[in-house]
């Protein structure tokens, strides 16, 4: 039998080191909130994970500003920041930070409703610690990564009256965007003076504009000629639409990139146009884990001598170029899938 005094000690002895209290489950709010990891100068707190996971209301979407970030070892296995997006980083790894500076991390949204972050390290202390503020997040965004998903305000569902968001992507210094709609539906009007997005090639509202459009027609695909895109949607106080749906990607070669989600489109450069000569494009599409890719072409019109050495398109079933392929494919077919 052991006293009071011994139960506490047993309690405080054994329970303490094996768990820094962090982590939990948060509600997300239109008013930001702060969360940071624990600070232990205790040098037995062993390695520990925290996990927090930030739920918004349906159909909106979780917005994570990291305002302070450090870590005390520079091995990126143990020591790491990172952000997971399910159901669609379902299995993948999410984005990863190491290292502990805090201007590399950008502003994280989430595709879903729900955000999951979580910060490993080997210690906490004043030397290694997070901290980041959680909100609903609003319709004014913008994106720093090379690839991702853009879906009007409360999609799936119609958007609201009276919104007017912008977004600005900004992909790496050297690489150019790929824009692609991939379903389309804002109320049509004359001009697009009621409801509209604009899309302009650079980061301000007053950069060269690309195209302003409504309607239900999917508008053919946007290539950049910078890194930056510029998006504005405004609609009016009457008359709703679906909105969109966009898949969007870069490279540093005018074309490719990586192609993320659940479902998307991609085209040569210049489509409905011609591609260039001696076009190079790579795409990876990279779906959820666990989840088999088909890949149909609704038209292929690639101008060969007849053999499809010099002029073609191939498939490869797996992560890189010595996965197994399919094709060479070259001249005109309609309709194929994989
Ligand atoms: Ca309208």
């Amino acid at each position: 039998m052991c006293d009071e005094l011994q139960v506490k000690c047993l309690l405080s002895c054994f329970l303490f080191p094996i768990s820094v209290p962090c982590g939990g489950t948060f509600n997300a709010t239109r008013t930001p909130q702060s969360i940071s990891s624990p600070n232990s100068s205790d040098p037995d707190v062993p390695l520990a994970t925290c996990t927090w996971v930030i739920e918004a209301p349906l159909h909106q979407q979780v917005e994570i500003t990291v305002w302070a970030f450090q870590l005390h070892s520079q091995d990126c296995n143990q020591n790491y920041l990172e952000f997971q997006d399910p159901p669609e980083s379902n299995g993948n790894p999410g984005i990863r930070f190491c290292g502990g500076n805090v201007s590399a991390v950008p502003t994280f949204y989430s595709s879903t409703s729900t955000a999951v972050i979580v910060f490993k390290s080997e210690v906490f202390s004043i030397n290694s610690r997070v901290g980041f503020t959680y909100k609903i997040a609003d319709c004014n965004r913008e994106y720093k990564k090379a690839f991702g998903n853009l879906r009007s305000p409360g999609w799936p569902s119609d958007y609201a009256s009276n919104v007017d968001c912008t977004t600005v992507l900004t992909a790496p210094d050297n690489h150019t965007i790929s824009l692609f709609f991939h379903s389309f539906g804002i109320e049509d009007s004359s001009g697009c003076t009621h409801d509209f997005l604009e899309v302009r090639n650079g980061s301000e509202s007053s950069s060269p504009l690309l195209g302003t459009y409504c309607g239900t027609l999917l508008p053919n695909p946007i290539f950049s000629q910078s890194h930056e895109l510029y998006l504005r949607f405004k609609s009016d106080g009457a008359t709703s639409g679906r909105g969109y749906e966009i898949i969007w990607t870069s490279s540093p070669s005018g074309c490719g990139g990586t192609l993320y989600g659940d479902s998307g489109s991609v085209t040569s450069p210049g489509y409905p146009g011609t591609y260039p000569n001696n076009t190079h494009c790579e795409w990876a599409i990279l779906a959820p884990a666990g989840r088999p890719v088909t890949v149909s072409f609704y038209f292929i019109s690639i101008d060969d001598p007849g053999e499809c050495v010099q002029n073609y398109l191939l498939l490869y079933d797996g992560p890189d170029a010595n996965s197994p392929s399919s094709g060479p494919y070259c001249g005109a077919v309609s309709r194929i899938s994989f």
